[in-house]
């Protein structure tokens, strides 16, 4: 990984990683609304050189607010791994906040949900989500072509996942640093699927996993990243996943 660092003040309980691929339009006002928030998490952004000027946006953000780190990569490379090499980066940090926060850049998770996230975590719980099809959570904005892909990935992943979870894909959850410590090693997701690994890995090793109703809304500013590409290979996944654990499964 060829990451350009500007590190800050990286001394919080609390990381909150922003992935971002143009979101010129969103990152300002989110990190506003996080800075404004009770409590002073360090804000991990990984931008992959977007050309719209997300970094550069950023690094002003950076003369405000010291506990905000800008991680580049030279390109685009995947929300998954995006995601983990902000946890590689966190983890080797001298004093590793507790818990680990992700969620998208694009305004869809809102902020204002992240102490009720931590609220949960701090009930020893492994991974706590932002779930929008529990009881009292709620998507706003998409059309039926997107909620029908969401369902049907959420459907498939269940099929992975033994969890009494509602909502598998959700990208907005709060991790404890010693889950992330532990799994780490297995996460090699370059794009959405990650979201399903981090919960197989839970799964599989009968991690606490818990779910918190949110109000999901649709970007209004910018596009979405999710290609025909990136649905594809999530799909693959699934099938290479399934396929791996029913042949495990008939090993004697
Ligand atoms: N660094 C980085 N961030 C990415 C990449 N792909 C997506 N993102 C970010 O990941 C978050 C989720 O991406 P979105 O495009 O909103 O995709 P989505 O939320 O799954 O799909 P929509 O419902 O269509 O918004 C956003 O903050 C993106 O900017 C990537 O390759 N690299
Ligand atoms: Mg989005």
């Amino acid at each position: 990984m060829s990451v350009v660092e500007v590190v800050n003040d990286p001394s919080s309980n609390v990381a909150v990683i922003l992935p971002t691929y143009c979101e010129a339009e969103n990152i300002e006002r989110l990190v506003h609304t996080i800075e404004d928030l009770d409590f002073r998490p360090t804000i991990v952004v990984m931008d992959d050189s977007s050309p719209d000027g997300t970094g550069e946006i950023v690094k002003k953000l950076q003369e405000a607010y010291p506990n905000v780190i800008l991680l580049c990569r030279p390109a685009k490379a995947g929300l998954g791994t995006a995601i983990t090499d902000c946890f590689r980066f966190i983890l080797t940090q001298p004093n590793p906040p507790k818990h680990i926060i992700t969620m998208d850049a694009d305004y869809s998770h809102n902020p204002q949900d992240i102490p009720r996230l931590l609220q949960e975590a701090s009930e020893h719980c492994d991974v706590v989500i932002g779930s929008r099809y529990c009881k009292g959570g709620k998507v706003k904005g998409w059309n039926l072509r997107r909620l029908v892909i969401s369902k049907v990935a959420n459907k498939l992943t269940a099929r992975l996942v033994a969890l009494p979870i509602n909502d598998l894909t959700s990208g907005f959850r709060c991790y404890s640093r010693e889950y992330i410590q532990r799994i780490l090693p297995e996460l090699h997701s370059e794009t959405y699927e990650i979201q399903i690994e981090t919960l197989r890995q839970a799964s599989i090793r009968k991690a606490k996993v818990t779910e918190i109703p949110i109000t999901f809304t649709n970007r209004k500013m910018g596009k979405s990243k999710l290609t025909k590409n990136e649905i594809l290979s999530f799909f693959l996944y699934v099938l290479k996943t399934a396929t791996k654990n029913s042949r495990r499964s008939t090993t004697p």
